[in-house]
């Protein structure tokens, strides 16, 4: 801004900006004019203030009640707008409006999250992420609030409380933030062998996503699709990102939380800013009662899935995200999801997690929101109409007109307001419950190891490396000894490799196996699907090269690199020794995204690093230039080069370590097919050699 913005100065001697710059008039919330919001009204220039300040009044009464509490669990989340698009017509098996039209788009409003962390904890925590999307549909908001992990840790929505207590800073102490790694959680879970199998999936590589775009969303709980004869059958809900899944490594997952913390939340701010919206497929699994009893286990126990090779998902529709929030408080924190808003053609099973979470959400969006009107906030109000006769309460805005206020009335059509519609509206499914009242959970919830197991052998060999890596780092964090060892216990019921490895490595002797509740299931096959490796897409599409770069190099190598990548569908910065940028071999200068210090390569899906003779002189003395190289070759990441980078790579020790992800670019010419190759996204033959636990 320059000085010419500034009216006059103010006694104290700072600038001060006014109408006469331009500017609009600022008022008070009443609207009356502000003249002076420099200085509160005092009785003489240094004397004390007057009570009568109504504009200093009220704008610090204001300040002071700006924060709402945050989300009991799900605090840190991010959110943006988008569109539903039904692809493939469900008319015969629901009669959802979504899903009845193809090619009709639905607005939708989706915000990721982490679990356990405050509002302001790291994005890169291991944690499940939450994947909540509102459709504002033509008969109702439907939210389906679901997480990037498919199954849960516990059965009974009772327990819910007792396991966040355990999974998030222990009480006394108020630490660890955003961690699992501490004795409360590992007791409580080596307590509850329901936990198992989710257990596997928060130790696997699906807890520490590279992206929110780059994960997928399940509904976790089997719910209910009623056609317009009003037949049923049992849903699972599925999301697949578009451009595959991805994850980082626990060593890039602690440098980025350092790095950026806010990782996540600015990827995909900056790709729909960039016009590369995030996109996920909508899959259905549906099946029907008959399927339900010959199943190995129970559909209503949200701690099991059934396997795609099982019931394949039906894909039929997409969800586009192409609209950033204009207020993040407004919209991503006021946004109210509740696993009770559903619509006709949808309704709920009998799982007792869900069951549970009904009442959660209503009950605490009053507490967050502030009262019983948080639906007429814009961001949870429907799109479509809305008539009914409830009134009052806090903040109302939007109320009937009108004298009619309750039905029947006898003002008619014209002014007695809305009535019920017996055909169209919402009908519950009609199932028979019979039943004694108790307290009980039925026996065929009791296998808890037999899916933990079949996720464990469905990984690939690296991707279990990583879930040993993740249970010796966690319970290595542990002080209580006989908690290490209970896990142990459990994870022999699981895989007794994967036992004996963790044993290993926490110098433990292997424990007797805990009686399990019921035998496990055994022979149950391996799934693909189940693995991100086994599914990967094979494309740096959305992804971001990091090219560490100085003055003098090629202007024809550069650019070529960029093309390459560019055209592939993938970013690139350019992280340089100065934030000024630098300059070409042909003059031109290009200005820096990151000065090097502030441009690890962890914030990089692949690297490049191209330097002069000279440059590279500069770069082999600086310490994150050599940790921008060393961190990428030991996060398994493709690492293209000039020649005369190489020193970078000799001096840090890398010399005899380059392998072929470590390409060599002579000429522009040399960046032919690198986007194909980058695709692979990791070169995991190289994890062995870089790590103590190889
Ligand atoms: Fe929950 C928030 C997902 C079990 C009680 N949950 C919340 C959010 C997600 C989930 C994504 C954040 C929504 C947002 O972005 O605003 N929760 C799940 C899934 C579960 C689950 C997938 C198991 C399948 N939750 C669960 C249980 C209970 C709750 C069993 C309680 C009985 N969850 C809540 C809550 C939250 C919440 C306390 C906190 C903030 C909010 O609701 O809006 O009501």
């Amino acid at each position: 801004m320059s000085d010419d913005n500034y009216s006059e100065l103010d006694k104290g001697g700072a600038p001060r900006q006014t109408v006469k710059d331009g500017y609009e008039t600022m008022t008070t919330q009443q609207g009356t004019p502000v003249s002076d919001d420099q200085n509160h009204l005092r009785a003489g220039a240094r004397g004390p203030m007057l009570m009568e300040d109504f504009h200093f009044r009220e704008k610090i009464f204001h300040f002071d009640h700006e924060r709402i509490p945050e989300r009991v669990v799900h605090a840190r989340g991010y959110g943006a707008h988008g569109y539903f698009e039904c692809t493939d017509t469900l008319e015969d098996i629901t009669s959802a409006d979504l899903f009845q039209r193809k090619g009709e788009k639905t607005p939708v409003f989706t915000r990721f999250s982490t679990v356990a962390g405050n509002k302001g904890s790291p994005d890169l925590a291991r944690d499940v992420r939450g994947f909540a999307v509102k459709f504002y549909t033509k008969e109702g908001n439907w939210d389906l609030v679901g997480n990037n992990i498919p199954v849960f840790f516990i059965q009974d929505a009772l327990k819910f409380p007792d396991l966040i207590h355990s999974a998030k800073a222990e009480p006394d102490r108020g630490f660890p933030q955003a961690q699992t790694a501490h004795d409360n959680f590992w007791d409580f879970v080596s307590l509850s062998p329901e936990s198992m199998h989710m257990i596997m999936w928060i130790m696997s590589d699906r807890a520490i996503p590279r992206s929110l775009r780059f994960m997928e969303g399940f509904g976790v709980h089997t719910f209910r699709f009623v056609n317009a004869d009003g037949k049923a059958h049992f849903v699972k809900f599925h999301w697949k990102p578009k451009s595959g899944m991805q994850s980082v490594v626990w060593n890039e997952a602690l440098k980025i939380n350092g790095a950026d913390p806010d990782f996540h939340r600015r990827d995909m701010w900056d790709a729909i800013q960039a016009g590369d919206y995030p996109e996920w497929e909508l899959g259905v699994q549906v099946f029907d009662e008959a399927f339900a009893e010959t199943f190995d286990f129970d559909v209503l126990d949200a701690t099991k899935l059934i396997p795609e090779e099982d019931v394949p998902v039906r894909i039929v529709g997409r969800m586009v995200l192409d609209r950033v929030v204009d207020n993040f408080f407004a919209e991503t924190e006021q946004v109210a999801f509740c696993t009770q808003n559903i619509v006709p053609g949808i309704d709920f099973s009998d799982d007792p997690l869900l069951q549970g979470r009904n009442f959660s959400y209503l009950d605490t969006q009053i507490k967050r929101l502030g009262g019983p009107n948080f639906t007429h906030i814009p961001i949870n109000a429907p799109k479509c109409p809305m008539r009914h006769f409830q009134q009052d309460g806090h903040m109302a805005m939007t109320n009937p007109k009108g004298r009619a206020n309750y039905e029947p009335n006898s003002w008619g059509t014209e002014e007695g307001g809305p009535r019920e519609d017996p055909d169209k509206g919402f009908k519950s499914y009609p199932q028979e419950v019979a039943g004694s009242k108790l307290r009980a959970r039925s026996e065929t919830f009791s296998d808890h190891y037999s899916q933990a197991r079949q996720f464990y052998v469905s990984q690939t060999e690296i991707e279990q490396k990583h879930m040993a890596d993740a249970l010796t780092f966690e319970l290595s964090k542990l002080k209580t000894v006989a908690i290490r060892s209970r896990m142990l216990g459990h994870l022999r019921h699981v895989d007794e490799g994967l036992a004996g490895t963790v044993a290993d490595r926490l110098a433990l002797e292997l424990p007797d196996k805990p009686k399990p509740a019921s035998e496990p299931k055994t022979g149950l096959k391996a799934s693909d699907a189940l693995s991100i490796l086994k599914s990967a897409r094979k494309t740096f599409a959305g992804r971001k090269l990091g090219i560490l770069a100085t003055h003098g190099v090629s202007a024809d190598l550069f650019k070529a690199l960029k093309s390459e990548i560019e055209d592939a569908g993938g970013m690139v910065e350019l992280v340089a020794p100065e934030i000024g940028g630098i300059t070409l071999d042909n003059d031109e200068t290009v200005p820096a995204d990151q000065k090097i210090d502030g441009g690890p390569s962890v914030l990089y899906d692949a690297v490049a690093v191209l330097a002069s003779k000279d440059g590279v002189k500069k770069l082999v003395n600086d310490a994150p230039s050599r940790d921008f190289v060393s961190d990428a070759f030991a996060h398994c990441k493709y690492i293209a080069y000039s020649p005369e980078a190489k020193a970078l790579f000799d001096n840090v020790g890398l010399s005899d370590a380059m392998d072929e992800a470590c390409i060599r670019l002579e000429a522009p010419g040399d960046v032919k097919g690198l986007a194909d190759t980058l695709g692979a996204l990791r070169y995991w033959d190289r994890e062995r050699k870089v790590d103590l636990d190889g």
